[in-house]
């Protein structure tokens, strides 16, 4: 038995429960056997969570590039680390093996100290899917420089309100992306950007569209140029276990993105080993994560994960739906895809097309189907099973968060039975809790309650970046010496968990997680409008969609609405980003407010999932009238 590598059942019980028994000699083990350390560690685990304070393998020394790359060169220098699909078919796909991933690696390490990039800088990616998304983030991790990489399609104002919180002294990106059949302008993002970011020092531009872009003497270069001097070995940076690897930013329900910061060593044993167990990875298969690597899912299960397996990872850099909607069909059978992890919204989306798309390809290659960032429903859970699976591949729902940096609850496959929409059973490792509102834990099966977790995994994030105080209250402060994850959850008869979505006011958009806070600050910057408040509602595809009651400081003419919900949803696309635009926005004289002043989300929500015959008890409002007349005009 290998607690590394879970083979059946029985295996999986031993293993969690040695894991719950003696969790230090359960990762040390794992630690010690599958990965290369310049310096052994101290104590495995440290920890309090009401401080809270958590460390991994203190003493340790370590790169996580030389486990991600140069410890393979030996048996693996020839495998291909990188398949990048790029977005039109009619370019050839590039294989880059592990050798060559060494060479661009080191190449571009060298660059980023040439630049003046030392351990410990902060380093913003704001790049699309193309192969320098993976190198620049493994360049960063190889000098111990600190990656953040921003999602290429938040705009200019979320890019620097991310850059200036992390005081980031570098971004690199690229004279524009190509999706489908448009092109964005990134690197006009980026300048606009950078106007209010004044800790950048350099920039540094990939060539990808050839679009006629500005450079800006001094502060912008090329990087191909660069490169091509660059030494093609890089020694690396001997890393404490316990320093940061990267932050990445997620949306809070209140307040300003938080920069979850997560650390070298755990986050290594953790990835690796859930990509492990979660696709049951064997030498010689191709694995592909459709995620963008700007998300956790990416950093994790495109890039560190597999590339810690020596595994052969897809890069993709284009949309489902270009040249039509069989482009992931296709790249399965072009690659002989033998693990597959998407998300939900895009089953959905693909569900709706005719089934040609998906029989018109050879999809045999499928071993393991996976999904994540939202629950998924029985209907698209049933047609990925039967017609991408051909229900001979097990789906893996996983459950986790940017703040766990790895899978927390999934099937494993071939191992765990699997009933659609369970995430199932607890990794190793992993030791949920459901807790009541009273903050006591519940136990046994069969109940639901708020998702805890009760004992540390290396995976976890440390620290909300320059905000300890924040990281305490968002998790630690809800649930006495427990980790609060912010979902609701049911556990059955045999210890399944069922995810059942957030509790707070986050809302899952086709998986992204948008806090309603920043994107009701960025409506009310419009100066027509007074006040606003954001709920979600079902919507086929995206799983949510997002509803806003505005009131307007005069009450307009409603010829002039339509107008009006144009520039909201511009204000909202230049704050934030397109994915974080409305629905649907109504237009109201009031919002309910409790006596203290705080809206009642509560009934806003039913009101925009059609659930208006129980709205509970409204005597208490402050202004009981207003929701008639909500209800009334109800889009
Ligand atoms: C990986 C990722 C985290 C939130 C999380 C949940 C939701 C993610 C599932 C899921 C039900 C799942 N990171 N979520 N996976 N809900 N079933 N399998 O998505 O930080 O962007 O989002 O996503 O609400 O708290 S994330």
């Amino acid at each position: 038995m290998s607690n590394y590598h879970i083979k059946n059942l029985e295996e999986y019980y031993q293993v969690y429960r040695k894991s719950v028994r003696d969790p230090e000699s359960f990762w040390a083990e794992i630690a010690e056997e599958h990965f290369v350390w310049r310096k052994p560690w101290d104590k495995v685990l440290e920890w309090n969570f009401s401080t809270p304070e958590v460390k991994w393998f203190e003493g340790a020394q370590l790169n996580i590039t030389e486990n991600c790359i140069d410890r393979h060169l030996a048996t693996k220098g020839d495998k291909t680390a990188i398949i990048f699909e790029p977005n039109d078919p009619s370019e050839k796909a590039q294989h880059i093996s592990y050798k060559e991933l060494h060479e661009k690696v080191c190449a571009f390490a060298n660059v980023l100290k040439d630049q003046g990039v030392k351990k410990g800088d902060r380093v913003c990616i704001y790049l699309p899917m193309i192969p320098e998304l993976a190198t620049s983030i493994l360049a960063c991790a190889r000098i111990g420089a600190i990656h953040t990489v921003v999602f290429a399609g938040f705009s200019a104002t979320a890019l620097s309100t991310r850059i200036n919180d992390c005081e980031c002294n570098m971004v690199i990106t690229s004279d524009g992306s190509f999706r489908g059949t448009k092109t964005i302008d990134l690197k006009g993002i980026v300048d606009e950007a950078l106007e209010s970011t004044p800790t950048i020092k350099s920039v540094l531009v990939v060539k990808r569209t050839k679009a006629d872009i500005n450079m800006k003497s001094v502060r912008d270069h090329w990087l191909q140029p660069l490169l091509d001097k660059a030494d093609k070995d890089c020694p690396i940076e001997i890393m404490d276990a316990e320093d940061p690897l990267f932050i990445l930013y997620t949306s809070g329900s209140t307040g300003k993105p938080k920069g979850m910061m997560h650390t070298t060593a755990g986050y290594m044993v953790y990835t690796a080993y859930t990509f492990k167990n979660v696709f049951q990875y064997k030498n010689g298969d191709v694995y592909w994560c459709t995620a963008d690597i700007g998300w956790v899912t990416g950093h994790s299960y495109i890039v560190y994960g597999p590339l810690a397996n020596g595994a052969t990872t897809i890069l993709f850099e284009g949309v489902p739906n270009h040249p039509d909607f069989g482009r992931f069909w296709d790249i399965i059978e072009k690659h002989k895809v033998n693990q597959f992890y998407t998300a939900p919204t895009a089953i959905r989306a693909l569900a709706k097309e005719k089934l040609d798309y998906v029989e018109n390809h050879d999809l045999s290659s499928l071993k393991v189907l996976g999904t994540v960032g939202e629950p998924i429903n029985e209907e698209a859970w049933h047609w990925y099973n039967d017609n991408v699976g051909k229900k001979m591949s097990p789906i893996v729902d996983t459950w986790w968060q940017t703040e766990t940096g790895g899978i927390m609850i999934s099937p494993i496959p071939y191992t765990t039975p699997t009933i659609p929409t369970y995430a199932t059973l607890p990794l190793p490792g992993v030791q949920p809790a459901l807790m009541d509102e009273h903050g006591k834990e519940i136990k046994g099966n069969q109940v639901d309650g708020r998702l805890c977790i009760k004992f540390p995994w290396p995976g976890m994030a440390r620290t909300i970046w320059g905000d300890h105080k924040r990281y305490k209250e968002t998790y630690f402060s809800t649930y006495e010496n427990k980790y609060f994850t912010g979902d609701g959850a049911l556990r059955d008869t045999v210890g399944y968990y069922r995810i059942t979505g957030r509790v707070d006011d986050v809302i899952i958009v086709s998986g992204h997680n948008l806090g309603t806070a920043p994107i009701e600050d960025a409506i009310n910057e419009h100066p027509a409008v007074a006040e606003s408040a954001i709920v979600g509602f079902p919507h086929d595809v995206k799983g949510n969609a997002l509803y806003g009651y505005v009131i307007l400081k005069e009450t307009g003419e409603s010829r002039l609405h339509e107008n009006l919900r144009k520039e909201i949803n511009q204000i909202i696309t230049e704050h934030i980003g397109p994915i974080a635009k409305l629905d649907k926005i109504q237009f109201t004289v009031g919002l309910p407010k409790t006596r203290s002043g705080k809206i009642m989300r509560r009934i806003l929500r039913k009101i925009a999932h059609k659930e208006t015959d129980n709205l509970g008890d409204i005597s208490t409002l402050l202004n009981p009238e207003v929701v008639q007349e909500i209800i009334d005009n109800a889009l």
